[in-house]
């Protein structure tokens, strides 16, 4: 890759000396604490001039450390849910120097890009792929007889949220390929996550007899499992009896037939690494549960609006303050702010109508009517598909859904708009976003003609 030179963002000693998680290995473990903290304020540095995606990159920098630290990467596989997060990632795996270029033209991407390093193990965006991409990869290695490569799939849980996550997790139960989920559990999507999963994941980790249990049994098992491969299975079933009677709920996973371990602190940057080490000796599926914060170290956006700071633009670091780009001529108003505003109008005077988005309801403004008619404005989850589906059954009792999804991500329900709803000549009305022009104009068209002929039959 091209070095561009760069425009003084001065990295700290440690990330200084880090061309590639090779050095990272030479440090001791004590020392990954300081790499994190240079890290963070390396992100920090550069996007509040810069711009970029902001707090998800920022919750996971103890947990990225961790993983290049343990992981022999990129022989082993790491792939990133969405990769918005995967800002660490990128500055650890040799694009420190170029990292300024991001999202910039003829720059580096914003996500993981296969083209772009072999540490991008698989291109990302849309949400909810990593781990079928993961379990595609430990199968691949199983068939080749491969057996000292590991493949991890990190995934937070609003992406784990879709079917997409859902279906892979199915399969990989019964695979026995090796595969590790790491589940980043903010408690965010975007917005606040939504649905029973997240509810589920916070009884987890709120459930106080389970997790002092946990711990005891995680350091007794530590003990046990040095004594060699038949102690490794006595521990192994020691554990699997203890958390089955102590928390019935953590069957989720483990019905699934994949190994639960956590919750964990996903900032205790040297406990990530012990535990990932440890991990790494389990064989076939297994999940590791960590708890982390959204924008985790910058001051404003752990305690300010954690929507708002998921990308915020270019900021004042020293106080916080979001700078906006104000145009030289006037603009007209946004497409979801009108969209917001007249569904609302709309649904006054229309009983039936009712708003549907999966997992924007800030960026498609959806959350004005969430917050004026709370029971007629719903928010599904990363669940495209979902969405489409689910506003065809509204329609079939006669009411009248609106469905706001972004133009990009329709792409995934485009069979659910046609089977689900065009060929039954359902009555959805469907609200698209974001349909610039760009690289994927001619997929964006391709979708709003499939909307089209919706329509069309609809009438
Ligand atoms: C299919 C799809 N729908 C919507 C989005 C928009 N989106 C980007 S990040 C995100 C939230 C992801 O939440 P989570 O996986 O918990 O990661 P976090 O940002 O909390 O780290 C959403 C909804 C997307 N990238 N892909």
């Amino acid at each position: 890759m091209k070095i561009v030179d760069g425009p003084g963002f001065v990295p700290g000693d440690l990330l200084a000396q880090i061309n590639s998680p090779a050095d990272l290995k030479k440090l001791s473990k004590e020392q990954l604490t300081q790499v994190s903290d240079e890290l963070r304020q390396f992100i920090i540095d550069l996007v509040s001039v810069k711009g970029g995606h902001f707090g998800a990159s920022l919750g996971v920098v103890e947990l990225t450390v961790a993983l290049h630290y343990v992981f022999n990467t990129p022989y082993d596989q790491l792939v990133w849910d969405v990769g918005h997060q995967a800002y660490g990632h990128k500055i650890l795996t040799g694009r420190r120097d170029v990292f300024h270029t991001n999202r910039k033209y003829k720059g580096i991407s914003g996500f993981p890009k296969r083209s772009e390093s072999e540490y991008d193990t698989f291109g990302v965006g849309h949400s909810s792929t990593s781990i079928g991409a993961a379990l595609g990869m430990a199968v691949a290695s199983k068939y080749l007889n491969i057996k000292d490569k590991q493949h991890i799939a990190v995934i937070g849980d609003g992406s784990m949220t879709a079917g997409m996550a859902f279906e892979a997790l199915n399969h990989a139960g019964v695979e026995n390929a090796n595969l590790l989920v790491v589940l980043n559990d903010n408690c965010m999507s975007i917005d606040p996550n939504v649905g029973a999963l997240k509810e589920y994941l916070t009884d987890i980790t709120t459930s106080h007899t389970y997790n002092k249990a946990k711990d005891k049994v995680w350091e007794l098992l530590g003990k046990i499992s040095k004594f060699g491969p038949n102690a490794q299975e006595i521990a192994s079933k020691i554990e699997n009896a203890v958390k089955t009677s102590l928390l019935k709920q953590s069957n989720l996973f483990e019905s699934l037939k994949f190994r639960y371990f956590g919750p964990i602190d996903g900032h205790d940057v040297q406990r990530l690494a012990t535990v990932l080490a440890d991990m790494k000796d389990i064989p076939g599926p297994k999940i590791l549960h960590v708890l982390t914060k959204k924008g985790k170290g910058y001051k404003y956006a752990e305690e300010g609006n954690t929507t708002l700071w998921h990308a915020p633009g270019v900021f004042n670091k020293e106080t916080g303050e979001i700078i906006k780009v104000i145009p030289k001529d006037p603009q007209p108003p946004k497409y979801q702010d009108v969209f917001g505003h007249t569904i609302v109008e709309l649904a006054e005077k229309n009983l039936k109508i009712m708003g549907i988005t999966p997992a924007m309801p800030s960026g498609s403004s959806l959350n004005i009517m969430m917050k004026a008619m709370p029971d007629r404005a719903v928010d599904v989850g990363i669940a495209e598909q979902h969405a489409v589906t689910f506003s065809a059954g509204l329609a079939t009792q006669g009411l009248v859904p609106f469905c706001n999804i972004y133009s990009s991500f329709m792409q995934r329900a485009y069979d659910q708009v046609v089977h689900d709803v065009a060929l039954q000549k359902l009555k959805v009305v469907f609200c698209l976003d974001r349909g610039g022009l760009q690289e994927q104009t001619v997929q964006h068209i391709t979708a709003h003609l499939i909307l089209l002929i919706s329509v069309a039959f609809q009438i």
